[in-house]
């Protein structure tokens, strides 16, 4: 198992998360919310978004209604944050930026 897939402790989650603005710790897992002009944007997010996923082969939980999308970041495999979280939280936001997120 690489170094990347140890379980974070608090201390290094809380530290990691100060550079993350966006996003917050909610029930164990790295949470951000993201609205988009329409329903069609928020869909071309979540499929350029895939593209980043399927290569890192880390996958977010996430929820869509309308516009708005809700993420959920975890490491299931060491249940808890692993560095991955933050490097997936991190393409995302990159993502986000380029596709006109309100
Ligand atoms: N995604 C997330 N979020 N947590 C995991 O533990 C995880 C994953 N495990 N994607 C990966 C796939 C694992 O099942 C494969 C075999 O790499």
């Amino acid at each position: 198992m690489s170094e990347e897939y140890r379980k974070l402790s608090r201390e290094e989650v809380r530290k990691q998360l100060k550079d993350l603005v966006s996003w917050k710790m909610t029930s164990g897992k790295l949470h951000r919310e993201i609205s988009f002009k329409s329903f069609e944007d928020a869909v071309a997010f979540l499929m350029r978004a895939s593209l980043e996923i399927s290569k890192l082969d880390h996958h977010p939980e996430w929820f869509n209604v309308y516009n708005k999308i809700k993420i959920d970041l975890v490491t299931h495999d060491v249940d808890g944050i692993s560095q991955y979280d933050f490097i997936l939280a991190n393409k995302l936001d990159e993502i986000a930026r380029t596709m006109k997120a309100k």
